[in-house]
């Protein structure tokens, strides 16, 4: 049993989270998704559309998901891989590098193109674009 950790808002839903989604649980058994908190959203400098409870109904109705957790820190993923007996740590590659301090933890870290053309912000903006166009 191959088990896979990634990271991340996943706001507004979207065809690149599902990409993600399914890449990481293809490389593993068990996927778990530990998902920001709106508290941790802060520090990310961003504030998601759907508050947490929301997104985590989303990402647990997602076949490849198995089990989603709060991100309450950065500082959390070390604790994270031993608590949850990950394998695999799996993330965008817009976060190349930043995680390779999971090795030392015995966990592969991968590292996955990311789905161009798409993006929450991209989204929003164009949803503004189209209420200012109406
Ligand atoms: N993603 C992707 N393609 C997109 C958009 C997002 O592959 N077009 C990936 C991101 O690389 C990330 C995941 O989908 O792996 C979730 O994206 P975000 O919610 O933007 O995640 P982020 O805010 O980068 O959170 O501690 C790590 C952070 O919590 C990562």
């Amino acid at each position: 049993m191959k088990r896979v950790i990634t990271y991340g808002t996943f706001d507004l839903l979207h065809y690149g989270h599902i990409n993600l989604l399914k890449r990481a649980k293809d490389l593993g058994d068990y996927l778990i998704v530990a998902l920001s908190t709106d508290e941790f959203n802060l520090q990310k400098d961003k504030i998601s559309y759907f508050d947490y409870q929301q997104r985590k109904i989303l990402l647990e109705s997602i076949r490849y998901v198995d089990l989603v957790i709060p991100e309450i820190s950065w500082e959390q993923k070390r604790e994270d891989v031993k608590k949850y007996y990950a394998d695999i740590f799996v993330i965008g590659d817009d976060w190349e590098g930043k995680f390779d301090f999971l090795k030392d933890e015995g966990v592969e870290v991968v590292y996955l193109p990311r789905t161009e053309e798409i993006s929450t912000t991209q989204i929003k903006e164009d949803l503004n674009k189209t209420k200012g166009g109406k």
